[in-house]
């Protein structure tokens, strides 16, 4: 049964949620809700430990064990849950959109979000696995730069007029135990109501929530184009950071706005992301040089070549 054909979309963070898109077009297809295809997407990376940044396998804090930041909204009924530094849920998605459903008590921490999980009957994980820690080890050893290769999964679903996102991260390589990101903080990393769109966010978060950059950039897109306010939001942030005299690190963004349209963003090289629509999974790539933003269709040679999550 073919359901919504043209009027649902996705759009999703890095080339590691392509798989878990068509995951989700699959479950669109027989019928399934966009909240469970959203979660099903994630789920897909979340489980997935040949992802090094997200969920079983994910990337260790300086002692050496893995704490998960999740987070979902909905845009109809502002609905919206997280978890941060998460140590034993198996599923941080899957806690956040159950937290969404309270009206207090949405976003917990630490073992206060582990106890929920377990006293709700959600599974259980250990996320550490044996290249996660072979990983921390020789990141330990060889003194490697702490904070690279972290990356958030997104995913933003459209549903007629209708917008919701979900979010799963390990969060930095080797942060201090606690720490938090952009990721669950609603806002920064991520949000989603249908007057206004949705929006996620990804790369250093302590940058990301400088700026407050998923909200910014949606209200931002009520006056321009969504793709040129998602343009203008970054490289606004980027002179605002550099006029405060920090460099700005690693920033990506996705949105969709009320009427369906699509947009990424990009301060790196390369940032691909993962389009659901008209019944396609499509992959495309942001790319920043010279100051200039541009997008491109991946085609295979791409696909082949490129070796980031
Ligand atoms: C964080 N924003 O914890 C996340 C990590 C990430 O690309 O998305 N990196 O800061």
């Amino acid at each position: 049964m073919k359901v919504g054909y043209n009027m649902q979309k996705i759009i999703s963070t890095w080339k590691m949620s392509y798989e878990g898109v068509q995951c989700a077009k699959e479950a669109l297809n027989q019928g399934k809700t966009m909240q469970e295809a959203i979660k099903v997407a994630i789920q897909n990376v979340e489980s997935n430990p040949s992802f090094v940044s997200v969920g079983t396998g994910g990337l260790p804090n300086q002692e050496g064990y893995v704490q998960l930041d999740g987070a979902y909204m909905n845009g109809k009924d502002l609905s919206f849950g997280g978890v941060m530094e998460a140590q034993t849920i198996k599923s941080p998605i899957a806690v956040s959109m159950d937290l969404a459903k309270h009206t207090y008590n949405c976003l917990l921490a630490g073992s206060g979000a582990d106890q929920y999980a377990i006293a709700q009957g959600f599974a259980q994980a250990e996320h550490l696995t044996p290249s996660s820690y072979e990983r921390y080890l020789k990141a330990k050893e060889t003194a490697l730069k702490a904070y690279d290769g972290h990356d958030t999964v997104c995913v933003i679903g459209y549903d007629d007029g209708h917008v919701q996102v979900g979010v799963s991260t390990s969060g930095l390589f080797m942060k201090h135990p606690g720490r938090v990101g952009d990721s669950p903080i609603i806002g920064s990393g991520f949000y989603a109501d249908d007057e206004l769109g949705a929006c996620a966010a990804t790369g250093l978060g302590e940058d990301i929530m400088r700026g407050c950059l998923s909200i910014k950039t949606l209200l931002k897109a009520q006056q321009m184009p969504l793709q040129q306010a998602l343009e203008e939001t970054l490289d606004e942030h980027i002179k605002r950071m550099q006029k405060a005299g920090r460099a700005c690190d690693a920033i990506s963004l996705i949105a969709i706005d009320p009427q369906g349209n699509l947009g990424a963003v990009t301060n790196i090289t390369q940032f691909p992301f993962v389009i659901y629509e008209h019944d396609e999974v499509q992959l495309y790539c942001a790319m920043y040089q010279n100051g200039k933003h541009n997008i491109i269709k991946c085609d295979e040679e791409w696909i082949r070549t490129y070796t980031g999550d």
